[in-house]
């Protein structure tokens, strides 16, 4: 059985921890400690109370373990390379990552700085905590992975094998820069809006949202072009492209999720760090960096950072 450690054992590290410890010899690593009969809610409804094996940060690099085939970050966004550092004395440097963060900020960095094999991982499983024991698989997804530079098909065809098995659909793919982009496009048209006024996505289709929707597409829809990002829906046989192609997919997003506390909206109610900097922050830099228009982003990034700041109590720079 091969070797997995999942690092930060938030919804999706609990439910790849469920899943794959049948299958595997699993680890779920965080910072604190954690009870060891873990429940998990299938979507159809089931409960399951399994065993699961996790230790904390301080408890692993005391002891020695067995080296571990793929470490799982699943973290937050701007927490993954801190984690990851807290366990690199105990991990070699070949070791295969498997990252699992939104935005694309955790995924270049991790890429350039790792010596070993660096897969990145998106999902549309989902999953919420109920508390310190127990996880919610609310609804099955699918769950694409590669590596940024095409360098790790076989391992990224073995990792979505195991993960199929362990009963989430996964699916090697050579353009995982293109999906994680995508992905960033439709949350930064969604989730900072709904967080900062508190509502759920199906409000952005009403006054006096919808306008701010649609005037954030259209810088989104100018950074995609310029960092070659296609829309998923664009340019085929409904004639539509760039920027109306991308708000048609947001649209059809806040549709589907209508009735969704975005993750953004759930930080912000719950007083945790936003993923501002992994989903505005890369398409700020972008639109910088190609002479394009951001002011709605960047109206929109302070605004959070102003949010976060009267929470968390920390000095606007
Ligand atoms: O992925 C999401 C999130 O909550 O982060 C969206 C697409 C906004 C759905 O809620």
């Amino acid at each position: 059985m091969t070797t997995h450690w999942i690092l930060g054992p938030g919804a999706i590290g609990r439910l790849l921890a469920h899943s794959l410890s049948p299958i595997a010899v699993t680890t779920l690593i965080g910072r604190r400690a954690l009870p060891e009969q873990q429940a998990l809610s299938t979507p159809e409804g089931e409960q399951k109370v399994q065993p699961l094996s996790i230790l904390t940060v301080a408890q692993l690099t005391s002891e020695t373990h067995e080296p571990p085939a793929f470490v799982h970050i699943t973290t937050k966004a701007m927490a993954a390379e801190a984690a990851l550092a807290g366990i690199t004395g105990s991990i070699s440097p070949s070791t295969p990552l498997v990252l699992w963060q939104n935005g694309f900020l955790a995924q270049p960095r991790i890429t350039q700085a790792w010596p070993g094999p660096v897969l990145c991982a998106t999902t549309t499983e989902g999953a919420y905590l109920t508390g310190d024991d127990g996880v919610v698989h609310a609804g099955r997804g699918h769950t694409f992975v590669g590596d940024l530079n095409n360098r790790h098909s076989a391992l990224s065809d073995e990792l979505a094998q195991t993960l199929t098995q362990a009963g989430l659909a996964a699916t090697k793919v050579d353009d995982i820069r293109q999906r994680l982009w995508q992905k960033l496009a439709v949350n930064a048209a969604i989730n900072p809006l709904v967080a900062l006024n508190g509502v759920r996505n199906g409000k952005l289709r009403a006054d006096p949202y919808a306008q701010r929707v649609e005037a954030v597409v259209k810088e989104v829809a100018a950074v995609m072009q310029a960092e070659g990002i296609q829309s998923p829906n664009g340019e085929q046989d409904n004639g539509m492209i760039g920027e109306q192609a991308w708000l048609a997919l947001v649209w059809q997003v806040v549709e589907n999720t209508a009735n969704n506390k975005a993750s953004m909206l759930q930080d912000v109610e719950a007083k945790r760090p936003t993923e501002r900097g992994a989903i505005l922050g890369p398409l700020i830099e972008s639109a910088q960096r190609h002479g394009l228009a951001c002011e709605v982003l960047r109206g929109l990034d302070d605004e959070l950072a102003e949010m976060e700041a009267s929470y968390l109590g920390t000095l606007r720079h």
